[in-house]
């Protein structure tokens, strides 16, 4: 019990410690993102800010022991700021009276998190789907009993040099995959997909914001996919007006598509369920509205929200933004990694270093770049010494119609949804990070035992190397390409947990 005590004696120190530092890089990240902020993190009207007594919503808006009040809030911040709604891990959202550059929120956000009392305080950033890929239709071959399309699918195969995949058929001669297995989709809602048909458990839309959300209401517990189409710059920032991406729905097909129905596409795992949760709507998603679904779909408590019946083993994030991994995203991948989830991150499209984007630059997740059908790194792939592994994104810029993309289930309404049941060629480090998520969601069959970090390491130490002359190479793009096969025929590694925890995770 003493012992106990020490070590969160210890925690806490750290926490004090901590903090500080992070702020000071916030302030060096914010000169650093005016201009890559320009281009991909659109300004924002949300603050995170966490006390060090977390208060209840009530006795927030009370004076408390520390003289807090939204009064003072706004006094020291030099801003009026609105209270929104609590968060999970008991931070709260405010609001700012308009949306400003994030620099501007961030020095708001540093001049409250100096009061005496506030934990932490930091930009509400929004996030994107990883970029919006084109989309290429593909014409239908007859061939095949099973999937119609699976010959599409060469990102599951492997040919050297010719169809760098996954390799997934000779994987699923030892697993096809577990029922009791749950996989996380933190997108933008999912479809009712013919190919998707009984592989759902019940998910949850996070989003706040109804303008985002673009469904009539904040969060409820249907997380179908509306459509997050843009008529140009309704968002607040500068933008070109753009068609609906169904990006949700096509990362759902590519880890678990009916497979073996005789239907449309294969999913990379044959059984385990999908679990929708939508924190992407019409302009992106807050970073408070993503780590409450995170943390639910993990199977942490989120307030306002029923408990998740069916927690996930593993989460696939193919979002990101500009700039550091925030407190508020480290603190839910920490408390989720604890918790046994394991968690796949994008990591993005802008052929520019990772450590950049958010979250794929925080610690503990499993970071994905993408290569291209002949082992190349893929030409919009972000890369560099944060990526942890790379899998095919496809490239629909080469190939007939696009035929080196990843094929995936989709739809064609531009606005709202046709139920059309199509399948399209995308490619991104979003469709790269499905296909390791639906590998790791294997590994768990094979080897249940693993602990999210032994999974990081398993799958780093079984990618098959890059091909040579690739454009790839270990000091860009992770250990190699993410090899399914390999996966599940190589014993794990198994530690004693105290050999590497604190090394790991900070
Ligand atoms: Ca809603
Ligand atoms: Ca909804
Ligand atoms: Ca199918």
């Amino acid at each position: 019990m003493k012992k106990h005590l020490f070590l969160l004696t210890v925690i806490a120190i750290l926490i004090l410690v901590v903090v500080p530092t992070s702020l000071a890089k916030q302030d060096q990240k914010g000169g650093l993102l005016t201009s890559q902020a320009q281009l991909d993190t659109p300004p924002t009207n949300q603050i995170i800010i966490k006390f060090e007594n977390a208060l209840e919503i009530n006795s927030f808006l009370e004076t408390t022991e520390k003289g807090i009040t939204l009064t003072t809030l706004s006094q020291v911040g030099n801003v009026s700021l609105q209270y929104v709604r609590p968060m999970s891990n008991n931070a709260h959202v405010l609001q700012l009276p308009e949306a400003m550059p994030l620099a501007d929120v961030a020095a708001i956000a540093n001049r409250l998190a100096a009061m005496e009392g506030v934990l932490y305080a930091e930009p509400d950033a929004y996030r994107q789907i990883i970029d919006r890929p084109e989309k290429v239709l593909f014409a239908p071959t007859a061939t095949t009993p099973n999937d119609t399309f699976f010959p599409q699918q060469w990102h599951y195969g492997y040919v050297a040099g010719s169809s760098e995949g996954v390799n997934l058929e000779a994987a699923w001669d030892i697993n096809i995959g577990s029922a009791s297995t749950v996989v996380a989709v933190l997108d933008t809602g999912i479809l009712n997909h013919a190919d998707l048909a009984g592989r759902t458990v019940p998910g949850y839309d996070f989003i706040s914001e109804p303008f985002i959300g673009n469904d009539g209401n904040g969060r409820d517990a249907d997380p179908s996919d509306p459509g997050d189409w843009r008529i140009a710059n309704e968002c607040g920032f500068p933008h070109a007006a753009q068609n609906s991406s169904w990006h949700g729905t096509h990362v759902a097909g590519t880890i678990g598509a009916a497979t073996n129905n005789g239907l449309g596409v294969a999913g990379v795992n044959w059984n385990a369920k999908i679990l929708s949760v939508r924190v992407l709507g019409k302009c992106g998603g807050f970073t408070s509205d993503i780590v409450d679904g995170m943390r639910w779909a993990a199977g942490l408590t989120v307030s306002g929200v029923p408990a998740n019946a069916n927690p996930a083993q593993v989460l696939n994030l193919s979002l990101g933004g500009t700039g550091s991994c925030s407190t508020s995203e480290q603190n839910a991948i920490n408390e989720i990694i604890a918790a046994g989830s394991t968690i796949v991150v994008a990591a993005g499209n802008s052929n520019v270093d990772a450590s950049g984007f958010s979250p794929a630059n925080c610690g503990g997740v499993i970071t994905v770049a993408a290569n291209d059908r002949t082992g190349d790194k893929a030409s919009y792939s972000n890369f560099g010494s944060i990526v942890s592994v790379t899998a095919p994104g496809g490239d629909t810029n080469t190939g007939t119609g696009g035929s080196d993309g990843v094929a995936s289930t989709l739809d064609s309404g531009t606005t709202s949804p046709n139920n059309d049941d199509i399948y399209v060629y995308y490619q991104g480090t979003s469709m790269a990070a499905p296909h390791v998520a639906g590998v790791v969601s294997l590994i768990i069959a094979e080897f249940p035992m693993l602990t999210p970090i032994e999974i990081l390491i398993h799958l780093q130490r079984t990618v098959r190397p890059f091909p040579s002359g690739s454009s790839c190479n270990s000091s860009i793009c992770g250990t190699g390409i993410v090899d399914a096969f390999n996966a599940l025929s190589t014993a794990p590694l198994v530690f004693d947990e105290f050999l590497y925890l604190p090394t790991v995770i900070r």
